[in-house]
């Protein structure tokens, strides 16, 4: 029987845009208290209020930059300061910068890709895990990707970051095997959000091309994956999951009804 969100306390990071604020909503839905993190706060504002009006009784935001120890172990002393544990944390900050090939990349792209996806999500883990495992059937969500488990030409950084967290995501659960604390990765495949105006640096034209022709999934279906995993009973650890829109077969098996 599905573990009921009620009154859990989440902690979503990278909760101002894409999947981070769709899940803060569906959480809110569950009737499950949320704690967000980003660095625009004023977006967070709005997707806390967003999630009060879904169902939260308490949706709070505080600004987290996850590249930066000192703003994650600020975040981690709010976060004690307003909730008694942890029980779900989705480490969801993070995304990909350029699609350069290995010998045109730059260092400064390279290195926001494993401060996010790999450092950030490190940080975060360590930060919470102490409240975490106060919480009677915690769980710890990773956002991975399909990037992670297959490579793609100007993907060397970003794919090597995403295996990265499965391989984590892997070590944790062996760290945390016998303490009741879950450890799960969620790994979409081409979703529209923010994520390509991100990587493509704000040009949107560019962004748009990579959705052309495709029904990408959508934040929400993410989001409702992520609910789904925290909502499984205790005794129930789903480790990974792989979720793409029915148009991606593979990650370069996609299909367009027009060309991009
Ligand atoms: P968006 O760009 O829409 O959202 C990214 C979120 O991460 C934003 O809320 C952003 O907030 C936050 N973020 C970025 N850098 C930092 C930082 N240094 N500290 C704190 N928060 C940060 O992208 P998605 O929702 O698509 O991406 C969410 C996750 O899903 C990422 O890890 C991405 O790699 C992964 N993913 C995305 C896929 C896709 O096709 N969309 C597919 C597979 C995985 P702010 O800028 O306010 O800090
Ligand atoms: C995002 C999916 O294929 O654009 O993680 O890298 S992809």
């Amino acid at each position: 029987m599905a573990l009921s969100l009620a009154g859990q306390w989440v902690v979503i990071t990278g909760a101002s845009a894409g999947f981070g604020a769709a899940a803060a909503r569906a959480f809110g839905a569950a009737g499950a208290n949320v704690l967000l993190g980003a660095r625009r706060v004023s977006r967070l504002a709005e997707v806390a209020d967003e999630a009060r009006r879904a169902g939260s009784a308490h949706a709070l935001e505080h600004a987290l930059d996850v590249t930066q120890t000192e703003s994650v172990t600020a975040f981690a002393a709010w976060v004690r300061s307003v909730a008694p544990r942890v029980d779900v944390l989705v480490n969801n900050a993070g995304g990909a910068h350029g699609i350069d090939p290995v010998e045109q990349a730059t260092d400064a792209d390279w290195e926001a890709m494993f401060q996010t996806n790999v450092l950030g999500t490190l940080r975060m883990s360590r930060a919470l895990l102490p409240l975490l495992r106060q919480a009677p059937s915690g769980i710890l969500i990773n956002v991975g990707s399909v990037a992670g488990r297959e490579a793609y030409a100007g993907g060397a950084a970003y794919c090597a970051a995403k295996a990265g967290v499965l391989l984590l995501t892997r070590a944790l659960r062996l760290e945390l095997c016998g303490t009741g604390v879950r450890v799960a990765t969620v790994d979409p495949g081409l979703a529209e959000t923010e994520f390509s105006l991100v990587r493509f640096k704000g040009d949107a034209a560019r962004a748009a091309q990579v959705y052309q022709g495709v029904v990408p999934l959508k934040a929400e279906d993410v989001a409702e994956a992520i609910v789904w995993v925290a909502s499984r009973p205790p005794h129930v650890c789903v480790d990974e999951l792989v979720i793409k829109c029915t148009d991606q077969a593979a990650i370069h098996k996609v299909h367009r009804r027009t060309p991009a």
